[in-house]
């Protein structure tokens, strides 16, 4: 196993600072020594690019602060690209969740049929036409389905990046009309709060997984703070009531851990300017912890 961590320190899909200062406060929780007690070099494989405040203006309503986003996604795809490329697992740690058009479309230039398991309260499936915030931090899933601004749907080539049928959703409840339009229309696999309750996180991530093998040559993680109920969270951006506790977020982590096509995972939406202590980067770190340690279990006794 050969982590390449890699941290996106930057803020640009939503408007509340504070998520530029995500991965230095994953990091202050502990990260680089969760990271050598797994066996890693404890040294940053690469740092996503990130604008000044003052080059980067809201300027168009419907799609706040793009130049901003563009910018970094496109720096961050290169990076994911290149440690894909030589054979390492990435580890992103953000920033908001716009990053992951950076992920997707980096992950995507080696593994062309890439899955995605979208572990959030919200769909992040919205287009500058049906978003509610203009935030860009609620389209990521839209643009790499091809839909949405092209500067954005640009990044890492002009090729849709991921199909609808090799994305799963983990925890959904907050889902906008547009959203739900594009969920039922490309009949996108959905695990709601309700199917977690009737049938088990365990049920469910050997479905998910099981049904993401059938289509997919690998997939990864990408793992949205706010998808943790509210009581565990205090320091990310839009948290949603009812949420997904420790025990079954940890049950996500060991199937994605323990599955052979297990590629890169991000954890992102640490805002570690809305809460006094350090809690939400100090369980994000303890869930990257968790999570490498299921990955070394698992491949050493194989
Ligand atoms: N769906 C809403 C809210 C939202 C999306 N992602 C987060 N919040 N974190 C929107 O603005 O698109
Ligand atoms: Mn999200
Ligand atoms: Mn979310």
């Amino acid at each position: 196993m050969n982590i390449a961590y890699i941290s996106v320190p930057y803020r640009y899909g939503q408007g509340k600072p504070g998520t530029e200062h995500g991965p230095a406060a994953v990091e202050k929780a502990g990260l680089l020594a969760t990271l050598e007690a797994r066996g890693q070099e404890a040294v940053r494989y690469g740092e996503a690019a990130v604008l000044s405040e003052d080059a980067v203006r809201e300027e168009d309503p419907k799609l706040k602060r793009l130049e901003g986003v563009v910018h970094t996604t496109n720096d961050l795809h290169l990076i994911v690209r290149d440690a894909l490329s030589e054979q390492r697992f990435p580890l992103l740690v953000g920033g908001d969740h716009s990053m992951a058009i950076g992920t997707i479309a980096g992950l995507r230039q080696t593994v062309p049929r890439l899955g995605v398991i979208w572990f959030d309260a919200h769909g992040d499936l919205n287009t500058p036409e049906t978003s509610p915030s203009g935030n860009i931090h609620g389209m990521p899933l839209a643009v790499a389905l091809g839909e949405g601004h092209q500067r954005l749907t640009e990044v890492g080539g002009t090729d849709v990046k991921l199909q609808p049928e090799h994305l799963v959703f983990i925890g959904l409840r907050d889902v906008d009309p547009g959203e739900q339009e594009l969920i039922d229309r490309l009949g996108i696999r959905v695990y709601d709060m309700e199917a977690i309750q009737t049938r088990g996180m365990d049920a469910i991530m050997e479905e998910a997984i099981a049904y993401l093998k059938e289509t997919t040559d690998a997939f990864y993680l990408s793992f949205d703070m706010d998808g943790l109920d509210p009581s565990l969270v205090v320091g990310t951006g839009t948290r949603v009531a009812d949420g997904i506790f420790l025990d079954d977020a940890k049950t996500v982590l060991k199937h994605c851990a323990t599955a052979e096509d297990f590629i890169a995972a991000e954890f992102v939406e640490v805002n570690p300017l809305l809460e006094e202590g350090n809690g939400t980067a100090e369980l994000a770190n303890e869930l990257i912890g968790d999570l490498l340690l299921a990955m070394e279990t698992h491949r050493l006794v194989k």
